[in-house]
């Protein structure tokens, strides 16, 4: 009996009898010696039990966080704050196989900027899709600040799946943010720029260089934007910063500030004052108000001007067609929010201590009685600040963004230089309550608080220092996400989580309940088209074409072996390497590595990845599976030859270590029978329960059973030579047998135990 089979049995042993005497262990230490040894207080203790997730236990609420300068995405749980999972975005990242196969490749791809790969981004502010103004879970959109561009992310496998450039912005910030039914995915200008790609001197400044906003298309059927239908319009070169579009009643507008009216060029290096004297010289900046319905219509009424083939409004049509309007704004602003009524708009200046309430109805009504202050140099009609206001609080020193609660009337601003977050009322303009962050807090974010029905209950608190938090780890330290509970009248501090990936600036939390990610790809799947792998390849149906000179191998990946496991092309032969993962079961991904060729794949269960690669020197390249994907995860490798030109091969049979005999091939028999006897007795103990009440345990009696079916074509074949005595391959085909017994007993021990941990039934004996 093999050791495995043995470690089987005892296995087996151990889930049908001794679960009772395990797990008893609790330490000898009380709550109180707990406590004390490690210096607890009881408001620890309380912290602890409101963000302690016991083992199996889910979040109540997803967030999706930018991952900074990462160019990523960072998936955590609230309240536990673990961390579930990095998205690449803009980055390659060989975990997810992203930028290392041609499918991803693919997508990075599109995202090049005048030809140039663009290998990072600086991702700020991703945007859940929404219908009626709700979160709806299924899609995400997130901006690159440095390279303006916009990704798709799709939340039904939290994968990237478009990339577009922005066609004529040259840096931007304020996006990414979408409408109320995800018509368009907002994203403005940051510094401003000539709209061509060409050079302009910064004399022109003035007159040449321009701010936007961009209304990106989102077709959600096809699950992309759309940038034939997508346009943007023309603003001045402000410095635009964030935006926010109107909802409800202020459906049809969006929002979006700015921060250096001055139009200041900077030039230190030339005895100049740097920009940020240039930039803050003003009392206020401007809020722009854009009615992107109107601008919507104007576009299809043809009143844009194509540039770089994009549709544009130029400013004096925007001004013309009444759809821009100017507000000023103290000093600085950051943040632009709007109340999940769509009636307010607040506005904080991070030179200023006061947070501004906008009144829409009050905007509104300006408008439609063309009660203007005045114009701006390029024409644009200004709203009177105070005839704007519905009120104005000191907030305190160095406030930022503002996020909603789901108690009427209730926010919370984010204080940079006084590190803390403010608790206010903005109906009655007063200070609720104060609590200090560590340290300088940029956003915060409540749970689905960009949504029309904020969720209440929690609060993050996105710090751009950390200092003395966490164990020191160097001169660059991680960020620190504090958890704060919002649920009672003072703000309670509970968790800090360092996250140590690019400075995260913003971040959106999703009732858990709203996503539905898949566990599996349909068979043949290429993930970032969303269609049928056209390199897909079935079980049996494994080969190698030829095609225009290009070698063309159609593979699988299944627990535990890749094929094919012997490839030899030629010396300078372009290889294209397609692999199909054909496992169903749940959390059974492959890898594929290999020496020498940048070339890492990620194949979760249903999915087809390739890549292509010029095999330029003979020589031997060992490939393996880089996920632990099973008891004989070691052997699931393959050599790639390169042959020399002109290499003939001197013999035809492979070369073994070991010959088997007929005595080798009946203890390897013994063993298959011994494991089947504890396969037959799982297989009884399961079906004699509810399993079928339990769907991750129908999976896993599917998965079992697949695995069965194999053990059975071994078996055929170890039949097979064993009549025609050739022991060699009757014993290797009976450990092949063997190896298809063991991951069906697993999956079978795994189900077993699930069953007796969530309170099966007896159904029939
Ligand atoms: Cu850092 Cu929204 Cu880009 Cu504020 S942003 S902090
Ligand atoms: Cu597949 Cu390891």
């Amino acid at each position: 009996m093999t050791r495995l089979t043995k470690h089987l049995l005892t296995l087996s042993a151990a889930a049908g009898f001794g679960l009772a005497s395990i797990g008893t262990a609790f330490s000898a230490e009380s709550l109180e010696d707990v406590m004390k040894r490690r210096g607890l207080t009881e408001k620890d203790i309380l912290a602890a039990a409101k963000t302690y997730t016991p083992t199996g236990g889910r979040d109540e609420f997803v967030v999706f966080s930018s991952g900074g300068q990462s160019g990523q995405l960072i998936v955590y749980g609230i309240p536990s704050m673990r961390i579930l999972k990095y998205v690449a975005v803009f980055t390659p990242e060989p975990w997810q196989g992203y930028g290392f196969d041609d499918e991803s490749k693919a997508v990075l791809a599109q995202g090049k900027i005048n030809g140039t790969e663009i290998n990072y981004g600086d991702t700020h502010h991703p945007a859940i899709s929404e219908t009626n103004g709700e979160y709806d879970g299924e899609w995400l959109f997130i901006n690159d600040k440095a390279n303006p561009r916009i990704a798709v992310v799709d939340l039904k496998d939290f994968e990237t799946k478009q990339i577009v450039v922005n066609p004529i912005m040259k840096s931007e910030h304020g996006g990414a943010f979408v409408t109320p039914n995800t018509e368009y995915v907002i994203e403005a200008t940051q510094y401003a720029g000539p709209f061509s790609n060409d050079f302009v001197p910064l004399s022109k400044f003035n007159d040449e260089y321009r701010g936007a906003v961009t209304y990106w298309k989102f077709d959600r059927e096809a699950g992309r934007i759309d940038p034939a239908q997508s346009f943007s319009v023309e603003l001045p070169p402000y410095s635009q910063d964030l935006s926010d579009a109107g909802k409800l009643v202020s459906d049809g507008w969006s929002f979006t500030n700015s921060f250096c009216t001055e139009r200041y060029v900077g030039g230190i290096e030339r005895g100049r004052p740097p920009f940020e004297a240039g930039c803050s010289q003003k009392d206020t900046d401007f809020l722009h108000m854009i009615n992107w319905k109107k601008a919507a219509e104007l576009v299809a009424a043809g009143k844009a001007t194509k540039i770089n083939d994009h549709d544009v409004i130029m400013m004096d049509t925007a001004v013309a067609e009444g759809i821009l309007f100017l507000i000023p704004e103290p000093k600085s602003p950051h943040g632009v929010d709007v109340s999940p009524d769509g009636k307010y708009i607040i506005v904080s200046g991070k030179l200023d201590t006061h947070a501004s309430v906008y009144s829409f109805e009050k905007m509104k009504a300006l408008i439609d009685a063309k009660d203007f202050a005045g114009t701006d140099p390029y024409g644009i009609p200004i709203l009177d600040l105070k005839k704007s206001l519905h009120t104005q609080l000191q907030v305190g020193l160095g406030p930022l963004h503002t996020q909603y609660d789901s108690k009427p009337c209730v926010v919370y601003t984010s204080i940079y230089v006084d590190s803390q977050v403010t608790k206010w009322d903005y109906c009655e303009g007063k200070v609720l309550d104060k609590i200090s962050v560590h340290y300088n807090i940029g956003h915060l974010m409540s749970m689905e608080g960009d949504s029309v029905s904020p969720k209440g209950k929690y609060l993050v608190s996105l710090n751009k220092l950390a200092i003395d938090r966490f164990n020191p780890v160097g001169p660059l330290h991680p960020q620190n996400h504090q958890l704060i509970d919002i649920s009672g009248d003072k703000m309670e501090l509970l968790y800090d989580m360092p996250l140590p990936l690019g400075e995260p600036h913003y971040a959106v939390a999703i009732s858990a309940d709203k996503l539905k990610p898949k566990v599996r790809y349909k068979s043949g799947w290429d993930s970032r088209t969303d269609q049928r792998s056209p390199h897909r390849t079935l079980p049996g149906r494994e080969r190698t074409e030829v095609v225009d000179g290009v070698t063309h191998i159609y593979g699988t990946l299944i627990r535990s072996h890749i094929t094919p496991e012997i490839i030899e092309v030629e010396e300078g032969s372009t290889v294209s390497l397609h692999f199909t993962n054909v496992e169903r079961a749940e959390d059974e991904t492959h890898g594929f590595a290999i020496r020498g060729f940048d070339i890492n794949l990620s194949a979760e269960p249903g999915k087809t990845v390739s890549a292509t690669f010029k095999a330029e020197k003979p020589g031997v390249y060992p490939y393996y599976c880089t996920e632990f994907c099973s008891a004989l995860h070691l052997e699931m490798q393959g050599y790639l030859l390169v042959t020399p030109k002109g290499y003939t091969a001197e013999g035809v049979a492979l070369q073994e270590g070991q010959t088997y005999t007929e005595e080798d091939y009946t203890k390897q028999v013994e063993t298959v029978n011994a494991t089947q006897a504890v396969i037959d007795s799982v297989v009884q103990y399961i079906t004699a329960r509810n399993f079928k009440d339990f769907p991750p345990v129908v999976a896993m009696v599917e998965d079992a059973t697949d695995q069965l079916n194999f053990a059975e074509e071994a078996k055929t074949k170890t039949e097979e030579f064993a009549a025609a005595k050739d022991w060699q391959n009757a014993t290797l085909w009976a450990q092949q047998w063997f190896q298809y017994q063991v991951k069906a007993a697993d999956i079978g021990l795994r189900a077993k135990t699930y069953l007796d941990q969530n309170g099966a039934k007896v159904v029939n004996q």
